[in-house]
């Protein structure tokens, strides 16, 4: 069995992590699902003050080389014990997450097609495209209400890092995608990809 992978990019706040999850409640325990932001560097020895202050827009934030271990794991027909994320905490939590070969796997990130290791390894490419002011108007709205930051501290953090590496980072990596959506709340784009999916799957999905 060949893993079919698909990467979703996109700058913070476009919706592709809504759209990755729509996907997954669409095809549940059919596909997998890993998520590059649970692959920020373990940061222990470093205090709380710091980690708040460091940048985690650049590509070297993220121990991507674990992904792409983990993903030939999985590719083998392996399971992979994948790490999870606290944003609270701006580290890795002591919690891991046992994900399951199949036939389908997303892979969801703000960088994912920056590491051109990760970027080959995708079947399809798909870049979640949104206006930067609606991006950061969800970007304030989630960081406050699900990530415990104030709203000052989301602004200056936008404007030191967010912004600066999106353009440098992010950005270019739109034009290597294969698909480019408008939003991740976009109705059609997601039925599109369902169906591509379920076409791939050889089963229909139950949404
Ligand atoms: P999405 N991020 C944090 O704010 N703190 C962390 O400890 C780790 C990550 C943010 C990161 C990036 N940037 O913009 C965002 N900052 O999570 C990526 N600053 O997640 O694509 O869901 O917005
Ligand atoms: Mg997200």
């Amino acid at each position: 069995m060949k893993s079919i992978l698909i990467g979703i990019a996109g700058g913070t706040g476009s919706g592709k992590s809504t759209f990755t999850n729509r996907l997954k409640d669409a095809f549940h325990d059919d596909i997998a699902v890993l998520y590059h932001d649970n692959y920020y560097k373990k940061q222990d020895g470093i205090p709380f003050e710091e980690r708040k202050k460091m940048n985690y827009d650049h590509p070297e934030a993220f121990e991507t080389e674990l992904l792409l271990d983990q993903l030939s794991r999985l590719q083998r027909g392996e399971s992979a014990q994948c790490p999870v994320y606290d944003y609270s905490q701006h580290n890795r939590s002591d919690q891991f997450l046992t994900v399951l070969p199949k036939r389908v796997i997303l892979v969801e990130g703000i960088l994912v097609f920056a590491d051109q290791r990760l970027r080959d390894m995708f079947d399809i490419k798909i870049f979640v495209e949104a206006d930067a002011d609606e991006r950061i108007l969800r970007r304030v709205i989630r960081d406050v209400k699900e990530r415990g930051r104030d709203i000052e501290g989301v602004v200056e953090q936008y404007l030191t890092t967010v912004k600066p590496m999106h353009y440098l980072y992010v950005e270019p990596t739109k034009p290597l995608a294969d698909i480019i959506i408008n939003s991740g709340m976009n109705e059609v784009a997601f039925h599109l990809v369902k169906t591509s999916i379920e076409k791939i799957l050889g089963e229909p999905s139950d949404q």
